[in-house]
């Protein structure tokens, strides 16, 4: 069962022999036209898995190349030169009784592997000759937010596969089987250490470690990326700057850049924080980020490098009695200026909303501001705000919902996924980067549920048009098996824990009501308020609410394109989920749905946390259908949460009717 767990989704657990019959017809010998790494790696995979899951073997060819003394045949041919198809695509052919996987380079082979893997191991059909899927977007990457001590900022699954007692590890298996699980979801860039980056990180010993991990993730199809800290001219080549117009700073970028691509021949490039929560950054010498972008980015060029440079940049130290200040704003009047002044190869990674990861936020402003510039939106698996994976909450509608809001730049249709894809715009760059931040847990993320959101930002990332009942229809038949009554459970189960989650955490756009200043866990709601870090939402006697509308607030409205802008201007047109992300109104203000935004909260909560208390007796039913352990793991994490969500639901009731002095209608919050 352990090594279960550290398959994730990837089980390939064994079909009834009727079931299998559907595939009797695939060749039991498979040939690799390619001799990479990728195609050796693709080959393997196909043969470990129809093996396991069919019970009968399959093997690779010994030899590359077609293997005639073998009839039938099963190739999985690679086609490097096959233009016509778009990069990292593959598609299906029958050629006779041979079934082809064509992939329109290494990557697409792999691709087009484990998409047929998945076609088995979920029972659908062998794919017909039509059958072809492409990424809507290059970059696919995560970040993990690791350290080199080992321990990982936000990490909530042990420590760090990947370091320990401040350099790379000597026993790196976990991660080869990480980069296994990425490459099934397509995904093709890894940031291994954390954004507030070690200083030592570019140090040559610390290289040579990197180099190892880059090593193991390569047959994987997966380039390695690193974040940087931009004194690293300063503290690592011991110039006496580390301002990005010095010449001398350009060449110490220059020489490092190369001496890491004559490790890492497919470095992916960097990932970069800077003037952000106290890391150095350009306005120390009043330099711009594309200044700091730029210099990074110059070198890397030649070499197919890129940098992601981070729109997380605001100021902590806001006065929290200027009613004007609103840390929101940050992002859009950080960068907007700045737009068309970045080399081709900088892309700026903007966090899907304005703030920090919240349970609900509106998409970033900024998205519809940057029309020459190539973006990745950064979303966020490791659940900071969002239980910290004690908490069921699949993550991926809360990203729909995000991908899928269209910010009408230009006054007409820019979806941020299309922004994002560079379709809106026409960028050559862009799309998707999530931080994961998975540990030495046997399951990788501790919650077995969570595993979805790892597996669901994948496809998201691949395909941002399907839909979230498929793909987490998808992950239960894989993580879970295919009977019929497990699949609907747990389906059901996740697609409704977003909103459970929203309703006992922080309602209507509220925030996530959370602790702010330190663990992000836990109901901590007045800890928002009165601080500089400028999550605030302003609730007094009367009312609750960031103004934020051009008319009477921080204008922070006016930075979204007019036709959206007037949608959350106005109190009649503002959606419900975000009125207090965007208006501060009294705690009797009626909502669109009839009640006052005082019940709503009372209501909510209550709401809530009865759904949670709904898990685990739903999640019994299904014991005969669930290995023992991965059972009773699951089902103490369901009464951990149906558990926390009424200490979350008193909590923040009992807030709000002090502060408010407003009876619950129901008499539920009043006789607590
Ligand atoms: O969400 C906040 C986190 C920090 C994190 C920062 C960031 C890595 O609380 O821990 O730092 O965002 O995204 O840079």
């Amino acid at each position: 069962a352990a090594e279960d767990g550290h398959a994730g989704w990837l089980r390939y657990a064994r079909l009834s022999a009727q079931d299998a019959q559907a595939y009797a017809s695939l060749p039991q010998i498979i040939s690799v036209e390619g001799s990479s790494q990728v195609d050796r790696c693709a080959a393997q995979e196909l043969a470990h898995g129809l093996s396991s899951m069919l019970g009968h073997p399959f093997a690779v060819a010994p030899t590359a190349g077609r293997n005639t003394a073998h009839a039938p045949a099963f190739d999985l041919r690679l086609a490097s030169r096959n233009d016509a198809m778009p990069p990292e695509s593959y598609r299906f052919k029958r050629e006779g009784n041979d079934y082809v996987i064509l992939g329109a380079d290494t990557r697409g082979v792999l691709y087009g592997v484990f998409h047929l893997l998945e076609l088995v191991a979920t029972l659908q059909p062998l794919p017909k000759s039509t059958t072809a899927s492409a990424p809507a977007a290059p970059i696919r990457w995560v970040n993990q937010w690791d350290n080199l001590d080992g321990s990982i900022e936000r990490g909530y699954a042990g420590r760090s596969i990947f370091f320990d007692g401040g350099k790379v590890r000597d026993d790196l298996s976990r991660v080869s089987d990480y980069g296994r699980l990425l490459a099934s979801i397509g995904i093709n860039g890894l940031t291994v250490n954390n954004v507030n980056a070690d200083l030592r990180t570019l140090e040559p010993e610390e290289l040579a470690g990197f180099t190892r991990i880059a090593d193991e993730l390569r047959p994987w199809g997966i380039r390695l990326s690193l974040s940087i800290d931009l004194s690293s001219p300063e503290v690592v080549g011991h110039l006496k700057t580390f301002d990005p117009l010095d010449p001398a700073v350009a060449a110490w970028w220059s020489k490092t850049v190369d001496e890491i691509y004559t490790r890492i021949p497919d470095f992916a490039g960097f990932v970069v924080k800077a003037d952000s929560e106290g890391r150095p950054g350009p306005s120390h010498y009043d330099r711009t980020p594309a200044e700091a972008a730029n210099v990074l980015a110059r070198p890397l060029q030649k070499h197919g490098g890129i940098v992601l440079y981070r729109g997380f940049v605001y100021n902590h130290h806001l006065d929290w009695h200027d009613l004007k200040a609103d840390r929101a704003r940050a992002g859009y009047d950080n960068f907007h200026a700045l737009d068309g002044k970045f080399e081709p190869n900088v892309v700026l990674q903007i966090k899907h909303g304005p703030i920090d990861f919240q349970v609900r936020e509106p998409v970033s402003p900024l998205f519809a501001a940057m029309r020459h510039t190539s973006q990745t939106v950064e979303l966020e698996i490791t659940q900071e705000y969002t239980g910290q994976q004690r908490h069921m909450v699949f993550l991926v509608p809360m990203w729909k919902w995000a991908l899928d809001t269209d910010l009408r730049a230009e006054n007409r249709s820019t979806p941020l996924k299309e922004i994002v894809e560079g379709r809106s715009f026409h960028q050559p760059l862009g799309g998707f980067v999530a931080v994961a931040n998975v540990g030495m847990d046997t399951n990788w993320l501790h919650h077995p549920m969570a595993m979805a959101n790892l597996y669901g930002y994948g496809r998201l990332a691949w395909n941002p048009d399907e839909p979230a009942e498929k793909i987490i229809d998808t992950w239960t038949r894989l993580t879970f098996g295919n009977k019929p009554e497990v699949v609907r459970t747990i389906d059901a189960l996740q697609l409704e824990s977003w909103r459970d989650y929203e309703n006992y955490t922080g309602p209507l756009g509220i925030g996530t009501l959370t602790d702010i200043i330190g663990v992000h866990y836990g109901p901590g709601v007045g800890s928002a308020e009165n601080n500089g870090w400028g999550q605030w939402f302003r609730a007094d006697r009367q009312g609750v609410g960031m103004d934020r509308t051009v008319a009477t607030g921080t204008g922070y409205i006016g930075q979204y394109p007019p036709q959206l802008a007037a949608i959350y201007e106005s109190l009649k047109t503002c959606p419900d989920d975000l009125l207090l992300f965007m208006h501060h109104v009294p705690y009797t203000y009626r909502l669109h749905n009839g009640d006052t935004v005082i019940q709503h909260i009372y209501n909510s909560h209550y709401e809530g946390a009865a759904a949670v208390a709904t898990y685990a007796p739903r999640w019994l039913a299904l014991k005969p259908d669930i290995d023992p352990e991965r059972f009773e793991k699951v089902l103490e994490l369901f009464h951990y949460q149906a558990g926390h969500a009424i200490v979350w639901r008193d909590a923040v009731n009992t807030w709000f009717h002090t502060i408010s002095g407003i009876p619950d209608e129901l008499h539920r919050v009043d006789n607590f």
